[in-house]
């Protein structure tokens, strides 16, 4: 025999919710549904902003205020669904940040990683423990967790940077530390290229161990990873939802260049669309070359290059091109991954 056993009625439920509340005690079952979901629900929302807007805003900051006086002078990239919050995707930061010629983003250092994607303009450096490295338009360049770090501009022209940092995660896990350096730019104590030659050569120097997770490399020039899809191109090998995709490494494991961010590069092949695609890492993706067209959870975005676009956790998305394109993209894979819960899916044919 199993009876029923006797239980309260709502009002009763919720006068004991009342009498608990006090305590800081609060019922599972009245929110189970919203915190474990049976897949992603996420408030980030498909966007995409255009460069030429963009660049024109971030202009105007220039003429408001100097980069040493914001100490960076960036325009946060803010998911529509999430504003407020400094949030490009729930758990990324994403910025253009802009450096005038003559000017110099004082050197610190913080326990979140940074990415750097060059975007526009001829030329600037950022120096990084003690190593400074020229960008040129299209270079993936990385701050390391608590590297001195400190950005110049000994150009003509205006230089901007994708900015893309792993703040919301050291946020959810109270872990930010940062500080300003003595001066404005540290020392330079390093050849420029020293790290490439050593670490980008498909060696290693011989007794080199591993202390640190972040990649050594710190810049990856466009042009060398732009070859190598070039050479790849004539394979005519194309995965049907990526078309040729690289993903950046950090050459001492293989693991992703950066502890938390995952950063690719993808060429999109002429009159190509890929099969739909979903992961959990929500992307953060730009155009470097080329035009095309991106579905997301059934909107449509055009892009070109220097735009930006950013899909969701678990949302299909499918890209297609005339003519070709190049995409730099970056999403926080490379945290899921380490801990366990990545997850991808491809919609078959
Ligand atoms: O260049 O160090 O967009 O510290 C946000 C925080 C850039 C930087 C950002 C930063 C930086």
């Amino acid at each position: 025999m199993n009876d029923h056993p006797k239980t309260g009625s709502k009002s009763e439920r919720e006068a004991f919710y009342d009498k608990i509340d006090g305590d800081n005690l609060t019922p599972l079952w009245e929110v189970m549904s919203d915190i474990i979901t049976p897949e992603p629900k996420s408030g980030v929302m498909p966007y995409l902003w255009e460069f030429a807007p963009t660049k024109k805003f971030l202009m105007e900051a220039g003429e408001l205020i100097t980069a040493k006086e914001a100490e960076r002078r960036v325009l946060i990239l803010e998911n529509p669904g999430l504003r407020g919050t400094s949030q490009i995707t729930t758990s990324l930061y994403a910025g253009l940040q802009l450096v005038l010629p003559g000017e110099v983003a004082p050197a610190h250092r913080h326990s979140q990683s940074a990415l750097r994607f060059v975007m526009d303009g001829g030329g600037a450096h950022t120096t990084v423990g003690g190593e400074k490295t020229q960008m040129h338009v299209g270079d993936f360049v990385i701050t390391p967790p608590m590297a001195w770090h400190d950005h110049g501009n000994e150009s003509a022209d205006p230089m901007i940077w994708l900015d893309g940092l792993d703040i919301p995660m050291l946020s959810l896990y109270d872990a930010s530390f940062a500080e300003p350096f003595s001066a404005d730019e540290q020392p330079v104590g390093r050849e420029t290229g020293d790290s490439l030659a050593r670490f980008g050569a498909n060696m290693l120097p011989v007794d080199f161990e591993k202390e640190k997770m972040a990649s050594p490399i710190f810049n990856y020039p466009y042009e060398r990873s732009r070859a190598s899809l070039d050479r790849m191109e004539r394979q005519e090998e194309w995965d049907p939802c990526h078309g040729l995709k690289l993903r950046y490494i950090n050459p001492v494991d293989g693991g992703f260049a950066m502890p938390t961010i995952a950063t690719f590069l993808q060429l999109l092949p002429k009159d190509f669309s890929t099969a739909p695609y979903r992961s959990t890492d929500a992307t953060i993706f730009t155009a470097v070359e080329g035009h095309g067209q991106s579905i997301i959870d059934g909107q449509t975005f055009n892009w070109g290059p220097k735009d930006i676009f950013v899909v969701p956790s678990w949302k299909w998305v499918t890209h297609e091109t005339e003519k070709g394109a190049v995409l730099f993209s970056f999403s926080d894979r490379a945290a899921q991954s380490k801990l366990g819960f990545w997850r991808e899916d491809r919609q078959k044919n």
